[in-house]
This record gives structure tokens, C-alpha cells and sequence, in this order.
């Protein structure tokens, strides 16, 4: 045989055993999400094959190994069997260790074998996920994967959770997501070790859930005109009668099949039936239980002030609550009950008999105590079914329930408080857990709540307060993500605001916090944005979104752009102007200096080539750019824009009037004067607004534009009336006033502001930009 063909051969043979030899691991090819405690990688690795068997020290723990069994049948067609005996290699051999803590798990793979210790169900559920992510990424694919060597690690694991309350909160009230969704959300929540999803079963748009007792509850409370093609807050309350019906409910033998899905995965299904507000369903449904005793129907959209609420004065409403309770505890096996508590507004409970009576009766001195009151009975009701009351922060008005637990939301104030007087707490701070709130620039984004809550934030989330004592700290039973769905009308968009935020939640919840990074923890992003491709999960790209910065120099009035990702160091290109977006475009390394006006259009690259939403903003200069601005009323301390030149740096706002660009007056006009410094031509002027009603920001009624060529007389050039109209969605306008070409040395601009909001409180004029032309 010639020396080539011996070569050829062993070259071959090389090849061939290429499928079978060991991949290179390294920590960084490791990239389990939530980030275990403690890992270390040993050499050699582990590799399945159709003869690798499950060995479990119980038949009880069977269904740990659901999800694991379930990828090797779909991806390799293998049934991962179950030994009778312990088999001596090519096993996984979970075996009971008392030491361990709840939830705690080791995971040892070497060659031989894979052994997983814990101490309960949910321990070597855990061990099970995470195996999972040791695998190849192809393991989560939705078809079978010819050739693939499923090879792991040799590695140790020990790894525990750092808190016991890890969870998410589905609104099905809002927009109704059916028994399939929840049971997939349960499947996802489980692969990031999160143990508790909070159900929303009641607000005023839905009653959710089947009560044998009241019929009426589903009848009539789970349906609601359909009205989905206009705004949330745009849908007028309509009669029942014969229309098109929005809605839907889980059926009893729906949420049992639920929560035995849920217990399968270690997750716990915490019911929230709301009380004494965000009731208006069940009033529809039922409306001897509020105080008017008038019939409503249930509205299909925005609801605001939430005056519709049970009567706390007829002991009637106890009956019927208690009585929904009881069928919610024999669905339920949670300890906790979630009655909600939120944002009742209490002018009916002034001025009912009954619930006067019972203020005088009960020695309550105002209607919060009467909420008080009314939270405190139902606790008593819980707690004599050996059951926990937790509920939104504000049953802490009037004071608390001696055994209540409390949900955080408005902030971390409630949760320190209750934490203060030794009450549980679990953290949900709208500022870090709102999945309901924006995660990229909200022009780039599906319409959301509002807020910006990116997941970068989300990981910066910290459930123990830096001002808790050791003793609060203790308190802290953990941390949960709520998505209300007032803008979540399908599971896709669903999908869209939960991951991949939950996978950051998951890790501030599970991890130590000294193993943090942000930059570390997006690296392993880019894997599990693989995995979530395969799983067919609608997750959010935003991360990747380009996003500009825009500084002024105030001595040349000269703009600089710097472009930036949430993703750390990610590859963006550019062009300007009418440029097409290429190959060739300018890779970004420094802030963009502009002169004259300009457009940017930049994208993330990758392997040369543009990716994803490709950003495009035009920087328009003017005549009075970075001319200085007199007010003859002032903006609010709240909305001060970037200060002195605000109205004239180019830079524009956007519709989220929290983003630092708007300048805003409340109750107030605006007046100001340009100065020009010296005589200018002048034909145009673009006065920059937004309209919110939501928040109370409404357009100008009038705008006007005078001229002056020395500063002090001022003629008008033009005016603009815009009368007030109601408008559910955000717009941003600007006010263009032309006139005949003239001289100025000075511009003035009144914005006539609304002053009053049909609601009754202050109207905001929000003004970002004044363009001179
Ligand atoms: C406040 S958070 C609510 C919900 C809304 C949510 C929108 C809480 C306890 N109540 O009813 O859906 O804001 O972000």
C-alpha cells in the first residue's frame, strides 16, 4: 500500500471519529441560564445514545424527567427507558440526598454516568433543565436531527435557588389566553427554574374562571362586546345586546388540568380573585353585591376611575366572596390566595347606607379603613382554611391583616413597610418586573402599557432592598414579573414582552447576586436566543436595536450622534443620508459629528451583512438652533427637557414623554422668546407637540407666532386654534405656522394649553422642539 493511501485512510478514519470524539469545553461554551451557583468543568464528557437509561429512586419522581424524555424523543427518536436496576454506565441516576435544601440539586456528569442528588421533586426537576442546557442547542428543535453527537460536559454542579418565590403573573382578564398557552408558559417557566405563575382571574374586563355556585360569574362577567379593532381607551361602553362577544373562561375541570400541569413542572398556580375594585365583571354578573345595586355592563376596554366596587357594608358580599373562595381553594392547592386590592376608588362606599352603617358600627373613621376592614374579614376567611392572604400593596391602607402577605408593586415602599411590621413580602416594582412596559425605544416597539423596562433593567433587579435590615431582608420571600394584557391581544405579542425578560428576571431570582454581570449574562443571551428559536418562542429582538444619543456642543451649536445597543459590543454600521444601507457602510466606532442637516441610517451587522430593524433618523438644523431662549412661564421641574437650549438642539422626543427631550407646563401655558441675535429671514415656524390623554397630556388649543425685529414690539405672523378632541392614542404633531418671508430679530411662541383635563385634575402642554425656518 502506497504512503498516500495509508494516509488517506487514517485521515479518514479521523473523520469518521470526529462524530464520536469529545468537543472541546470551555466555562464560556457553558451557558445555562439561570447561572448555577457553583460549576466546576472536569475533563471528558458524557455522551447519550439510544441505550442511555433513566434510574430513579421512586416512582413518584417519574415526571421530572417529562421534559428531557420529551426533546430526546422528538430530536434523536430515542425513548429514554427507565431501569429496574441500576445499570453499571450510560445512566442517569437521580438518588435522594435529605441534606440537600428544598429546590437544591447536584449535577456530576462523567463518562461513565450522570448522577443528580436532591432533596424534593422540584430539586431534580432542576438537575433535569439543567442537563438540558448542557446539551446541544439542536436538543430544543421541533424535528428530528440526523447525525448529532449529544455530548455534554464533564462538570459538577451544586446549585440552589437564592429565593423561594421565583414567578410570573398572567392577566387573562384583560385579553383571554387559553389552557394550551398556559401550559406551554408553565413548560418555559420551568426551564428557567421558576416555580410560581400568578393567575389574574378577575378585573373588570373578564371574569375567568367557572364558579359552580354563581353561573352568572362566566355567563355574563367572561364576555364583553368585541371591540378589539379600536384602541383600549377608545372603546365607548356599549349595551350587551345581540353584538359580537369578546371573551372566554377556564372551566373547573380546566384549571384542575392546569394545576396538575403546573405541579408536573414544580410550578405553583397562585389564583388572584380581586376584590373590593377591578370587580366590574362580576357586578355585571351580579350587581346586588355593589353599593348602587345598578346594572353595568362589562366594558371592553379602559376603565377609569374604578368606581363600580363590592359593597363593604351588606355582610351579603362576605357571603358570596367567601363562597367563590371556597371553590378557588378546592381548585387551588397553593397556600397562598391572592385577593388582589388595587385601586379602588371608594365614592360609593361615602355614600351607601350600608357601608355607612358598618363604618359606625366597626368604629372605622374613613373609607380606607373600611378596606381595611374589608381585606382584614377575608383574611380571617383564609387563614381559617390554613391558607395565606396576599394581596397588592395597597392593603396596606387602613392598616394591615395580621397574617397577610404583601405584593409590591408601586415601587419597593410597600414592601418595606410590610417587611417593617414582620410581614412577608414578595417584590414586583413596576420599575424592574412591569413586563407589561416597553423594552426597546417606543417607536421601534408594539404598542405597550408605557414605560421602559429593557431587560437590562430587569437584571439590575434586586429583590432585598439595600435599606432592608437583615430582618426585612428575610422577609423578602422573592420576586415576580407581571404582564397586564390591556395591550396583549394575542400569545405571540404575549411571548413577545415575557422573553427574553423572564430569563433575566430568572437569574436575579435563582443566582447569587455576587456571580452577576450583565455584560457575562448577554453572552449566554445569544444561546438561548438560539434555544428560543427552535422552541418556535415569538421572543424580542430589542436588544439589538440601534439606538442614538444626540449631544449638542454649545459652543459650535454642532450636533454629535453616538450610536449604541443595549447588547454589549455589538457590530453597527452606517451610512448618511441618501446612502443605502450595505455591506460597504462605515463600521461605528465614535460619535458622528453633523454640521448641517443630516439623516443616519444605521444597523447591526452580522457576517457583513445588515440584521433586524435597520434605524434611520433625520437631524434637522434650523435658524435657531442653539439660540438662547428666554420663558416667560416656566416649564415644571418634572419635564425639564435638557434644560436652557431644550426647545433648540434638534434633538427630538418621542412618544415616551419620560425619555428627557419634552419641556412641559401643567395647568399653565408656554411663552417664550428666540433671540436670533440679528436680523433673519424668516417664513416658518414648527412648534413640536405630543397628545397622551391617558396621562393627561393634551395637544395645545391655540398656537402663535410673533415677530420682532428689536426685542421688545411684537407683531403676530400666525396663528393656529386647535380645539379640543378625545383621542385614545399617542400622537406627536407639529404645529407648522408659514407666513410671508420677513425680517425678525426675535421669535415668540405661545401654546395655549388645555389648562384643565375633562377628567377635572391639571392638563400637561408637552413641547419637545421650536424649527425656524
Ligand atoms: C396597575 S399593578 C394595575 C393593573 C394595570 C397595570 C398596568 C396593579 C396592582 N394594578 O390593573 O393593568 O397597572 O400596568
Amino acid at each position: 500500500m502506497s504512503k498516500s493511501i495509508i494516509t488517506l485512510i487514517l485521515m479518514m478514519c479521523c473523520l469518521g471519529c470526529q462524530n464520536k470524539a469529545s468537543k472541546v469545553f470551555t466555562e464560556e461554551t457553558i451557558q445555562i441560564i439561570p447561572k448555577p451557583k457553583e460549576l466546576m468543568l472536569n475533563s471528558g464528557s458524557f455522551i447519550f445514545n439510544d441505550k442511555t437509561q433513566l434510574y430513579l429512586p421512586d416512582k413518584r419522581y417519574f415526571r421530572t424527567t417529562d421534559p428531557l424524555r420529551a426533546r430526546f424523543k422528538t430530536t434523536a427518536n430515542w425513548d429514554l427507558k427507565v431501569a429496574t436496576e441500576l445499570p453499571p454506565s450510560n445512566v442517569i441516576r437521580l438518588t435522594e440526598n435529605k441534606n440537600l435544601a428544598e429546590e437544591a440539586y447536584t449535577l456530576n456528569v462523567n463518562s461513565n454516568d450522570i448522577s443528580i442528588e436532591a432533596n424534593s421533586y422540584s430539586g431534580f426537576l432542576y438537575g433535569l433543565e439543567t442537563l438540558r442546557q448542557l446539551l446541544p442547542s439542536e436538543i430544543e428543535r421541533q424535528d428530528e436531527v440526523k447525525d448529532m453527537v449529544w455530548e455534554i460536559p464533564a462538570v459538577q454542579i451544586h446549585d440552589a435557588p437564592r429565593f423561594k418565590w421565583r414567578g410570573l403573573m398572567l392577566d387573562v382578564s384583560r385579553h383571554f389566553f387559553d389552557k394550551d398557552y398556559i401550559k406551554q408558559t408553565i413548560d418555559r417557566l420551568a426551564y428557567l427554574k421558576m416555580n410560581t405563575l400568578h393567575l389574574h382571574l378577575v378585573d373588570d374586563q373578564g371574569w375567568r374562571i367557572e364558579i359552580k355556585r354563581y353561573p352568572k360569574l362566566t355567563e355574563i362577567g367572561a364576555y364583553r362586546v368585541d371591540q378589539e379593532d379600536k384602541p383600549w381607551n377608545g372603546r365607548p361602553t356599549q349595551p350587551v345586546d345581540g353584538a359580537k362577544m369578546y371573551g372566554g373562561f377556564f372551566t373547573q375541570e380546566e384549571i384542575k388540568e392546569i394545576v396538575a400541569y403546573a405541579e408536573s413542572r414544580g410550578i405553583t398556580v397562585v389564583p388572584e380573585i380581586e376584590m373590593p375594585a377591578h370587580v366590574t365583571s362580576a357586578i355585571a354578573s351580579y350587581p346586588e353585591f355593589s353599593c348602587l345595586e345598578q346594572p353595568v355592563t362589562v366594558p371592553s376596554g379602559g376603565l377609569w376611575p374604578i368606581t363600580d366596587i363590592y359593597c363593604a357594608g351588606k355582610d351579603s358580599t362576605f357571603e358570596f366572596l367567601e363562597n367563590i373562595l371556597t371553590e378557588v381553594m378546592d381548585l387551588f392547592p397553593s397556600k397562598y390566595i391572592h385577593v388582589g386590592g388595587d385601586e379602588a376608588t371608594k365614592t360609593n362606599w361615602k355614600a351607601c347606607v350600608h357601608c355607612q352603617k358598618r363604618m359606625k358600627t366597626e368604629g372605622l373613621q374613613n373609607v380606607e379603613e373600611l378596606q381595611s376592614y374589608f381585606i382584614k374579614r377575608m383574611e380571617r376567611f383564609i387563614s381559617s382554611k390554613g391558607r395565606i392572604l396576599i394581596g397588592w400593596d395597597e392593603i396596606l391602607e387602613g392598616g394591615l391583616a395580621p397574617g397577610a402577605t404583601v405584593m409590591s408593586w408601586r415601587g419597593v415602599k410597600g414592601g418595606l413597610e410590610a417587611s417593617a411590621e414582620g410581614h412577608d413580602v414578595v417584590m414586583s416594582p413596576g420599575s424592574h418586573c412591569y413586563f407589561d412596559h416597553y423594552q426597546g425605544p417606543m417607536d421601534t416597539e408594539p404598542k405597550a402599557w408605557g414605560g421602559f423596562t429593557p431587560i437590562s433593567k430587569v437584571y439590575e433587579f434586586d429583590p432585598v432592598v439595600d435599606s432592608m435590615t437583615e430582618d426585612q431582608a428575610r422577609h423578602v420571600l422573592g420576586g415576580q414579573a407581571n404582564l397586564w394584557a390591556e395591550y396583549i391581544p394575542t400569545t405571540a405579542q404575549s411571548e413577545y414582552m415575557i422573553y427574553p425578560r423572564i430569563a433575566a428576571l430568572s437569574e436575579t431570582l435563582w443566582s447569587p447576586k455576587a456571580n452577576r454581570s450583565w455584560d457575562e449574562f448577554s453572552s449566554r443571551l445569544t444561546t438561548l436566543f438560539k434555544r428560543y428559536e427552535y422552541q418556535d418562542i415569538n421572543y424580542a429582538k430589542s436588544v439589538y436595536t440601534v439606538t442614538a444619543d444626540t449631544k449638542v456642543n454649545a459652543a459650535t451649536n454642532d450636533l454629535t450622534v453616538s450610536l449604541d445597543t443595549e447588547f454589549p459590543n455589538t457590530d453597527i454600521r452606517y451610512v448618511l443620508n441618501d446612502n443605502e444601507m450595505v455591506s460597504s457602510a462605515e463600521p461605528y466606532s465614535a460619535p458622528i459629528e453633523i454640521h448641517a442637516t443630516t439623516t443616519i441610517k444605521a444597523s447591526r451587522y452580522v457576517d457583513n451583512k445588515p440584521v433586524g430593524k435597520v434605524f434611520e433618523k433625520t437631524f434637522n438644523y434650523h435658524k435657531g438652533v442653539g439660540k438662547k431662549v428666554t420663558y416667560n412661564t416656566m416649564y415644571s421641574d418634572s419635564y425639564k427637557g435638557r434644560g436652557a437650549n431644550n426647545m433648540v438642539n434638534i434633538i427630538r422626543g418621542t412618544k415616551n414623554f419620560h425619555d428627557g427631550q419634552w419641556q412641559a407646563w401643567i395647568g399653565n401655558d408656554m411663552d417664550l422668546i428666540i433671540d436670533l441675535e440679528q436680523p433673519t429671514e424668516v417664513s416658518e415656524v414648527k412648534i413640536g407637540a405630543m397628545e397622551n390623554q391617558g396621562p393627561d397630556i393634551y395637544f395645545p388649543t391655540r398656537v402663535e407666532v410673533l415677530l420682532s425685529t428689536d426685542g421688545k414690539s411684537f407683531k403676530t405672523a400666525g396663528i393656529i386654534d386647535r380645539p379640543f378632541e378625545v383621542n385614545p392614542v399617542i400622537v406627536l404633531k407639529d404645529f407648522t405656522l408659514q407666513f410671508n418671508k420677513q425680517m425678525a430679530t426675535h421669535v415668540q411662541v405661545k401654546a395655549i394649553s388645555l389648562k384643565k383635563s375633562p377628567g377635572g385634575g391639571g392638563a400637561w402642554l408637552f413641547v419637545d422642539e421650536i424649527t425656524i425656518n
